[in-house]
């Protein structure tokens, strides 16, 4: 047995970061903290210092972290019962479904675990509508997309996206798909008219591009224009839906009824993989048995999860409490940027999901540099593309944590 003296006093964390870069692969390069403990809006890292989180796992935890209702019902439903496979029925399927269609006012929902897979899910039921209902010829389906696109990382969905971080070195990509510009009605109006485009997918606000809000009325528009042309409306609400933009979704901001809704992340909580697909009927039933599937979707332990953090969301106004401390969170950034329009650019968003825009700093420091500062006096945020900083926290945030949080983000900024 060998006995190890460490020689040099590397911190605990340091020793868990070199262990991650040793053994695990590279695709991410995170800001230097080790986190180990959440509750709500609050993270602690390993060695018990505090932080506000203002990324909520990309809006995964808007719920807040460990929520109590959430972790009880996982703790139930696992050890009662947690995976059985779609080759049978269980207890808790149903009602999860017949919940989810309630709240969002839909005929069917199908239910998936990553994000992506639900992407992928909402691609294939539009093109088999498109073939089976609108008549396209076989394989001619098309599906409009927009640019800077965000919807995960299969090899199907990044066959469309315009970003070369995304795409570079991983090709060939599947055909079928035309990007337009994003906010932009006339350029969707004139890639609907193609008899073969069975549907349009899109973030109603696009988060990975940096938080890009579209003009007022686009969705409501992009949604009639679909309409008009018998196209499918495709809402990507993974990111943000659920309470997250001030409404339930943020296509309710604009009273649009998506024709198919993908929602994903905050469906859990943040606890485990859960992703949906909603549609009526007319287009979920297109999709016979056996045509689609996964082991884990829709499996007893993610209904039950899934069923206590819609439970959450609802009863504990989640939504509205992102809308009015959306204008605060706002209204205190424009007031830093007023101080220092020199450092912050631009201020935007909706509800708890926003972005500041920093200018870099002649000496060479960039957004990263103020996430780093921001860490280091106890706020987590993620920087974007080199100079967009997202700012999400959990719903679950008080106006005086924001408050506190806000006060950190304005000292960083003023000393930039
Ligand atoms: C990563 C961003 C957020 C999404 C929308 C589908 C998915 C996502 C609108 C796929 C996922 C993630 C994944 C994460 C980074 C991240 C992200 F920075 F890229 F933009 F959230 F802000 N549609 N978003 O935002 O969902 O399969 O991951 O469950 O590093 O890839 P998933």
């Amino acid at each position: 047995m060998q006995t190890t003296f460490p020689i040099a006093t590397a911190s605990r964390a340091e020793q868990l970061m070199q262990l991650e870069d040793q053994y695990g692969a590279h695709n991410y390069h995170p800001l230097p903290v080790v986190l180990n403990r959440g509750e709500g809006v609050h993270l602690w890292d390993v060695a018990g210092k505090h932080y506000y989180d203002f990324l909520s796992a990309y809006s995964a935890v808007n719920q807040g972290h460990c929520h109590p209702r959430i972790i009880g019902a996982l703790t139930a439903q696992a050890q009662q019962l947690t995976l059985t496979s779609r080759a049978f029925f269980n207890d808790q399927l149903g009602a999860a479904e017949q919940q989810l269609c309630a709240l969002f006012d839909y005929d069917k929902a199908l239910l998936m675990n990553s994000g992506a897979e639900a992407v992928e899910t909402a691609l294939k039921l539009a093109r088999k509508w498109g073939y089976q209902e609108k008549g396209i010829a076989p394989n001619l389906a098309r599906i409009i997309v927009a640019e800077h696109n965000f919807h995960g990382r299969t090899t199907g969905i990044i066959s469309f996206s315009t970003d070369g971080d995304s795409t570079g070195g991983f090709g060939p990509f599947a055909p079928g798909y035309q990007v337009v510009p994003y906010n932009d009605i006339e350029a969707l109006e004139a890639a609907v008219r193609e008899p073969h485009v069975c549907a349009f997918m899109v973030e109603p606000i696009q988060g990975e591009a940096g938080v890009m809000v579209p003009a007022v009325g686009y969705l409501a528009q992009a949604a009639a224009i679909c309409k008009a042309h018998n196209v499918l409306f495709i809402a990507d609400e993974i990111q943000t839906g659920l309470g997250r933009t001030g409404k339930l979704l943020a296509c309710d901001h604009e009273a649009v009824h998506p024709d198919i809704l993908i929602l994903g992340k905050a469906l859990s909580g943040g606890v485990l993989p859960v992703s949906a697909v909603l549609a009526a009927d007319e287009v979920m039933l297109t999709i016979r048995p056996g045509q689609h599937g996964s082991t884990f979707g829709g499996n007893p332990l993610a209904c039950a999860v899934m069923r206590a953090s819609l439970d959450v969301l609802v009863e504990e106004k989640l939504a509205q409490n992102a809308a009015k401390l959306g204008e605060v969170f706002r209204a205190r950034m424009r007031q830093i940027q007023a101080q220092r329009p020199e450092v912050v650019e631009l201020v935007r968003g909706k509800g708890l999901l926003n972005a500041i825009i920093i200018r870099p700093h002649a000496d060479g420091r960039t957004a990263w540099d103020v996430c780093v500062t921001l860490m280091e006096r106890g706020v987590l945020a993620k920087p974007t593309h080199g100079d967009i900083i997202r700012f999400a926290p959990p719903l679950v945030i008080t106006e005086e944590q924001l408050h506190e949080a806000c006060d950190v983000i304005e000292g960083v900024i003023l000393e930039f």
